[in-house]
């Protein structure tokens, strides 16, 4: 029941767009097994880490970024929102198409640690988890998520993620960095 259950969270999350089926979720060393397998809480928290990157505009109808403040609020100085010019630049340096992979993968780290502790801890996913589905999944399944993609990603077992988990894991979703930008 809980697999059943977490396809669904997947289904609901992965939506239209969903990443490449590859094999690179698998640990260095692995032997390169060609099965196909149903989609790691990795590939799953990529899919979010992706749509949340994918700052363009939509397709279809326009929609506000769910996490235009948050966005806002990192590049600030000041932690509140106000953004100097500087960090405007910042911003859209980050945000460009030619900016290193180091320095957006910093960013991104940045963007999803909510409390600003240094660590993507359940609570940050769970914050990313809700904007990004708009509240449609229920609390327990956005904890089960959570659970599965700190459980996966977590390499020094502390519990949460450190940013060296976190390179790690987007290191794995190759072109997470690519989409992590705007176009002005
Ligand atoms: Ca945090
Ligand atoms: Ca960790």
């Amino acid at each position: 029941m809980a697999i059943v259950k977490t396809a669904g969270v997947a289904g609901a999350i992965l939506g239209a767009e969903s990443p490449p089926e590859s094999d690179s979720s698998a640990p260095p060393g692995t032997p390169d097994v060609p099965v196909s397998r149903p989609k790691t809480p990795v590939a799953m928290a990529w899919t979010c880490f992706s749509s949340l990157a994918a700052l363009r505009a939509p397709r279809t109808k326009p929609q506000e970024n769910p996490f235009k403040e948050r966005i806002v609020e990192s590049f600030s100085e000041d932690g509140e929102g106000s953004l100097s010019f500087n960090d405007f630049v910042d911003m859209f340096s980050v945000l460009s198409e030619m900016a290193p992979r180091e320095l957006k993968a910093i960013y991104a780290f940045k963007i999803y640690d909510f409390n600003t502790d240094n660590f993507i801890c359940k609570a940050d996913l769970e914050k990313t988890l809700n904007k990004l589905t708009r509240e449609e999944l229920t609390a327990e399944e956005i904890t089960l998520v959570c659970e599965k993609v700190i459980e996966e990603a977590d390499m020094d077992g502390d519990g949460k993620l450190g940013f060296a988990d976190f390179e790690n894991m987007i290191s794995k979703a190759p072109d997470f960095l690519s989409t992590f930008h705007i176009r002005i």
